[in-house]
């Protein structure tokens, strides 16, 4: 008889804190709050807590508040989980998306075992053992190595579905088997990565619990009410000390509507309405010029191009704001000190994006708020991110072949030790950003074999259409997940992953500075694999058929390979003897709050670079002059940003979630829809070059006239897919530090007509 798992792992309680808090939550999300979880446990549960085992868990998807997690366990199931008290960043709270945990953890739709399903998108799913799943990929990738003389027939995509220190295991399995093809880059952020590398020598943020310390915030192109929640507390506490909070971003978002003055900007023309600001504050004589003399290179050549090139009345014709407004603000701005930008992922997604963050960067600099507590031009960074890699960083075994010579592999998140490695031979690079026509152009050998793990590419990469010819070039396609996705419908052979519960790791953040131990809570569900157990599962089964064929270990011990990461530089930034003492709770760096605060910057010259000529080595201008938007394709901006209820293709499909937000709709400003003849909750089809698709659409005057907002998500019942009107245009910066520029997500066009 087959075992019942589903009944031996009994759901959490149905009542459950978690339900409470999420319930809570969603209420919140129009208050923009986290909600912290012992808010409830005073009332609740401290008795039967006690009963109750305690693990520390780390939330490791693509989000700033990386919070850190306190798990409460009873005989092996999950009862409630709620924010770390111990992290002030976390401080007891999560988001909706956090306190639905359990349902992701215990869903029935999860991958339970290893599947091969006969046809591709046919359903015809057969479950199969992991020995079986195992022998048939080993012997695919050997015969390709035949047939190839290499293993560049092999690309693996991997993004930002799990951001644990161990889940780099996933390249490292790469590496175990030889030089295979890599899609790298990043979708999200690569222009202001390069921006702020030009301006500054690298990306570094103050401090997000700096924030209530500022006495000005401009929040641009950013909406933490839904994507940063934690954050939020720290612009209220800056707003009850005196603060004013300005928005700029072409949508009123929850945190438009949160701010004291909101700015419908035009999209793609930050950079004009920044330089607008800047010649007003120049014109003013509100220039630091104490700290421009001292720590800038560059900075008269930038005032002569704003007063050779730049009006608050061009800047206000480009951007929609009127000039008087553009001129208060960059008043106000340049006069309150501390102040502060937060620069939002939203706006650097445009063919000018990386242009119009240095713009910004430069408001920030030329009022002498860069380097300053509560001041800042705010973006993200990567200081706490100096783990050993020992999971990335395996070695090609000896004798094999790839692309000749050095190819350099480059990434957000990719840290590489050169020693020696791919000196003779290198991976083949190609772009994630347009991955369905690498994978279509590849060639000698054609890519044979995808491995898509912590990625989800039908829905999250672009042009869907175009995605799906080049899935059909494929031989085989393995997807390693937790459920069957939009992706995964269009495997050959899914495994089964854990969830961050069922495995030990590490995370840190790239917003705010505390670190997170991530326990083993409960046993794995099923027959899910963390992704390193997947490598060793591989591996043995190759040195079965070939020996030396992997080098990646047959056998690991998951606890062991997450100690593996820690050193003493990460020991003594955070002032930890040993990974054990995250047990009694995450950690913060011992770092100043503010960043560049010793005015050593990391630029060829060691100043801020108003004039770059490392910018200008690389094809762009040397100033932050403006760049001219992307020309429309079609009679409507199409904006596909993230939602609350979901991050990225996660959570949507949870059924906590599809009872608040069941279906996807286009947000259409009534004006717009009048002239074609549509009204609220019409069912309508939004449509480009690329593709369609069909949905109801809502009336609101939040988003601008001619701009159509559908949000980016995955629903498990329903074929939605914004990436049917998604292309893959580059945006104009990324390529230096991230390996490929990035994507003009924001700068799309469509129409729409009733369905
Ligand atoms: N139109 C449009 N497209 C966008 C964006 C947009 O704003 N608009 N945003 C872009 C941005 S900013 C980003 S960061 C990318 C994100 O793109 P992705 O990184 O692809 O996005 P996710 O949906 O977060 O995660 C991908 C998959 O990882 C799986 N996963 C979760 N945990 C694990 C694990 O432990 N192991 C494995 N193997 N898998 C796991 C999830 O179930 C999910 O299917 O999308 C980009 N695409
Ligand atoms: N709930 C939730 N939280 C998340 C995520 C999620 O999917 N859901 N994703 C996580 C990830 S991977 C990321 S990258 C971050 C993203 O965090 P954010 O950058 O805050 O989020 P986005 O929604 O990508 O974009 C922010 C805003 O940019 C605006 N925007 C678009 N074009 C322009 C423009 O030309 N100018 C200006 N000024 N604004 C513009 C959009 O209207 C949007 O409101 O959030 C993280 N947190
Ligand atoms: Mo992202």
């Amino acid at each position: 008889m087959k075992r019942n798992l589903a009944k031996e792992r009994p759901q959490p309680p149905a009542g459950c804190l978690s339900r409470r808090c999420f319930l809570k939550g969603l209420a919140a999300l129009g208050a923009a709050a986290a909600v912290p979880g012992t808010f409830f446990r005073a009332v609740d549960a401290r008795a039967a807590e006690e009963a109750l085992q305690v693990f520390r868990n780390a939330c490791p998807r693509n989000c700033y508040d990386t919070c850190s997690i306190k798990t409460f366990v009873k005989d092996g199931v999950i009862q409630f989980i709620e924010g770390a008290p111990e992290s002030t960043f976390t401080r007891g709270g999560l988001c909706v998306k956090g306190y639905a945990y359990p349902r992701r953890v215990y869903s029935p739709d999860r991958i339970k075992y290893p599947m091969l399903q006969s046809g591709r998108g046919s359903g015809n799913w057969k479950r199969i053992s992991w020995d079986e799943a195992m022998d048939r990929i080993a012997h695919k990738l050997l015969e390709m190595e035949q047939k190839d003389g290499t293993l560049l027939g092999l690309a693996m995509t991997k993004y930002s579905g799990n951001f644990g220190i161990t889940n780099y295991g996933v390249e490292g399995m790469m590496s175990s088997l030889g030089y295979t093809t890599r899609l790298t880059g990043t979708p999200c952020w690569p222009a202001g990565i390069d921006a702020q590398n030009y301006d500054m020598g690298g990306m570094w943020c103050n401090d997000p619990e700096d924030l209530a310390s500022a006495r000005y915030v401009i929040l641009w192109g950013a909406n933490p009410a839904w994507n940063s929640v934690h954050s939020m507390k720290y612009v209220y506490e800056a707003r009850d000390r005196g603060a004013k909070i300005v928005c700029i971003d072409p949508v009123f978002t929850q945190t438009a509507a949160k701010a004291d003055e909101y700015w419908q900007v035009k999209a793609s023309t930050d950079g004009a309405l920044a330089l607008g600001m800047a010649r007003h504050i120049l014109d003013q004589g509100l220039v630091d010029e104490a700290w421009v003399k001292a720590n800038a290179k560059g900075f008269d050549d930038f005032a002569a191009y704003l007063r050779g090139s730049v009006t608050l009345e061009w800047a206000s014709r480009e951007c929609g704001i009127p000039a008087g407004h553009i001129a208060r603000v960059a008043e106000e701005f340049a006069q309150a000190k501390p102040a502060t930008i937060w620069i939002g992922y939203g706006m650097q997604r445009h063919t000018n994006g990386g242009a119009a963050v240095r713009a910004v960067d430069a408001l920030a600099a030329m009022t002498g708020n860069v380097g300053k507590a509560g001041g800042g031009a705010r973006y993200g960074h990567l200081q706490t991110w100096g783990f050993n890699y020992h999971a990335l960083l395996q070695k090609q075994p000896a004798g094999k072949k790839g692309v000749p010579g050095k190819v350099e592999v480059k990434g957000d998140f990719h840290f590489t030790d050169d020693k020696g490695q791919g000196v003779t031979y290198s991976d083949r690079i190609l772009n994630i950003n347009k991955t369905a026509q690498e994978l279509l152009d590849a060639q000698n050998p054609p890519v044979r074999m995808l491995w898509v793990s912590c990625k989800n590419p039908f829905s999250q990469d672009f042009d869907r259409n175009k995605m799906e010819k080049a899935f059909a070039k494929l031989e085989t396609v393995v997807v390693v997940d937790q459920f069957f996705n939009q992706t995964a419908a269009m495997a050959d052979i899914v495994l089964p992953v854990t969830t961050l519960f069922e495995e030990w790791t590490v995370n840190a953040s790239y917003w705010h500075y505390w670190l997170s131990l991530n326990e083993q809570a409960i046993t794995p569900m099923y027959e899910t694999k963390s992704n390193i157990e997947i490598a060793a599962a591989l591996s043995k089964r190759m040195n079965e058929i070939t020996p030396g064929s992997c080098t990646f270990p047959t056998a690991i011990d998951t606890k062991e390979w997450m100690a593996k990461e820690f050193n003493q530089g990460i020991h003594d930034l955070f002032g930890i003897t040993s990974w054990e003492d995250l047990r009694r709770g995450p950690r913060k760096a011992r770092m100043s709050m503010a960043s560049w605060s010793d005015g050593k910057f990391a630029t060829p010259s060691g100043k801020y670079e108003f004039a770059s000529e490392l910018a200008a080595s690389h094809g762009h201008k040397a100033l932050p002059e403006y760049v001219a938007p992307r020309t429309p394709t079609d009679r409507l901006r199409l904006l596909t940003p993230h939602t609350k209820f979901g991050l990225h293709s996660q959570f949507v499909n949870l059924d906590w979630m599809e009872e608040f937000n069941p279906e996807p709709f286009v947000y259409v400003h009534p004006r717009t829809a009048a002239e074609r003849n549509i009204k609220d909750g019409d069912l309508v089809r939004v449509f480009n070059r690329l593709g369609e698709e069909r949905l109801r659409c809502k009336l609101t005057d939040n988003v601008p006239a001619d701009t159509l907002l559908m949000y980016e998500a995955w629903f498990r019942k329903l074929a939605y897919n914004c990436q049917a009107l998604v292309d893959d245009t580059s945006a104009d910066m990324g390529a230096f530090k991230t390996g490929q520029p990035g994507v003009a997500i924001h700068d799309q066009f469509a129409d729409l007509a009733r369905a």
